[in-house]
């Protein structure tokens, strides 16, 4: 049976080992959070993604998963570990670098080293090797190494894992076919070969994609306010053409990868990259835009001490995660303006920046209703019923929750 160790147990390490333990390997998970192994090993994990909690208890139970504070011999180890972004808006592979001079002292000849984080074209070779090399051991030859990259959607994780297709690109046909002897153990959809560059430019490409379309739906809805025109109505019928899908504009790009990965690009091609760098100047443009948006709704009201309901604080619906969250941004931005700003998101718990009230409690008596994430709670209000509660009558529906059917 082969040991394979998982480097990083977040969002996409602790769902592959979990998933890989329960294929025949014997799955060593490491991170440096020590109340994350503490709680995992105890089968207390708290994960808001349904299912993955489940599938990570039921691995350690089995015995076949074990996590650990640090890495120990294995035949494969796969690094999944984050790449945030620098103050320059430059790729920190801290996280990548520190994970690879810890497995360092555990490498063995014919070991296989798998990289899963997205990175800048030309890590894998230029960084990782290089560091994976001071083990006296030749990559290539003695030592394999391959990049492939994760693709799921969070929210939808566990299915994802399992279905997408996935690419990947070794440093040499050897280290290639090894790794897809790996991920064959779980994947059921197409598994591509490709060298280490391509696959991880395919990665960055794929999230500059949704960030350049959904800047492209932003831009259309500035477009469509100042034309006072409804963008939800407009995008409709535009997508009545075959080969017309525009997607949905909103408050923003927020999340882990989207709002992050197309400057890895920039970083790589700075003259070059003139569409993805705008792009992520319109989407990192769409919370101030609401703002003003909502100030000058009360205004125009001529509303004294106006009370704004703000409905959903998360990056997207149907999860609690926070991270670069546009929502968030706006209810932040409104509060420092001095506003009265009720908030509300049945997603989020243990949020203590300030307080989260009930759907009812925030718009009982608000003169202004901001949808601000379509979670399925929030689209099964009936307009008419939230206007009854308010004591205004300004709808900023960001999401078109309400107003695309009007
Ligand atoms: N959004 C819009 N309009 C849309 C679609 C999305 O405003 O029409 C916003 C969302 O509200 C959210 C942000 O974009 O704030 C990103 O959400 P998302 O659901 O599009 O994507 P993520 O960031 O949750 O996951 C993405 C996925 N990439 C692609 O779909 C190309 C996923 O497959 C990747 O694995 C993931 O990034 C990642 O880890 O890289």
């Amino acid at each position: 049976m082969k040991r394979i160790c998982v480097i990083g147990l977040g969002y996409i390490g602790l769902p592959t080992a979990s998933i890989l333990s329960s294929k025949g390997f014997k799955v060593v998970g490491v991170d440096i959070n020590g109340k994350l192994v503490e709680e995992l090993n105890q089968l207390n994990i708290d994960l808001l993604e349904l299912g993955l909690a489940d599938l990570a208890n039921s691995a350690i139970e089995s015995g076949k998963l074990v996590a650990k504070g640090s890495p120990e011999k294995a035949d494969v180890f796969m690094i999944c570990v984050p790449t945030p972004l620098t103050d320059e808006n430059k790729a920190d592979l801290t996280h990548i670098k520190n994970a690879a001079e810890r497995v360092l002292p555990y490498l063995r000849k014919g070991n296989l080293v798998i990289l899963e984080s997205t990175v800048p074209t030309g890590t894998t070779e230029g960084i990782l090797k290089p560091i994976l090399e001071e083990s006296g051991l030749k990559v290539g030859s003695e030592l394999y190494l391959s990049y492939c990259p994760e693709r799921v959607l969070p929210g939808n994780i566990l299915k994802e894992l399992i279905e997408n297709d996935r690419i990947i690109g070794g440093v040499n046909p050897e280290s290639t076919e090894l790794a897809k002897e790996v991920y064959q153990s779980f994947v059921e959809g197409e598994i591509y070969l490709t060298d280490t560059t391509t696959a991880e430019m395919v990665k960055l490409i794929e999230n500059s994609f949704r960030d350049v379309n959904i800047a492209f739906a932003n831009e259309l809805s500035k477009i469509c306010d100042k034309l006072s025109l409804n963008i939800w109505k407009v995008i409709e019928l535009a997508n009545k053409h075959p080969r017309v899908n525009i997607l949905k504009p909103g408050p923003g790009v927020g999340g882990h990868c989207i709002a992050v990965d197309p400057f890895f690009i920039v970083e790589k091609a700075p003259n070059k990259a003139r569409i993805i760098k705008t792009a992520r100047c319109v989407n990192d443009s769409m919370p101030d835009y609401i703002v003003e948006k909502v100030e000058k709704a009360v205004k125009e009201a001529k509303i004294k001490s106006p009370i704004i309901a703000c409905l959903g604080i998360t990056y997207k619906a149907g999860t609690g995660d926070l991270r670069q969250s546009p929502a968030l941004r706006i209810v932040r931005r409104l509060r420092e303006k001095g506003l009265t700003v009720r908030a509300c998101d049945p997603y989020v718990k243990d949020f203590a920046e300030f307080p989260l009230l009930s759907l009812e409690e925030t718009a009982n008596g608000a003169d202004c209703l901001v949808l601000l994430v379509d979670h399925k709670e929030f689209k099964e209000i009936k307009l008419q019923e939230s206007l009854r509660r308010m004591r205004g009558n300004i709808i900023i529906d960001v999401r078109g929750v309400w107003l695309s059917s009007e």
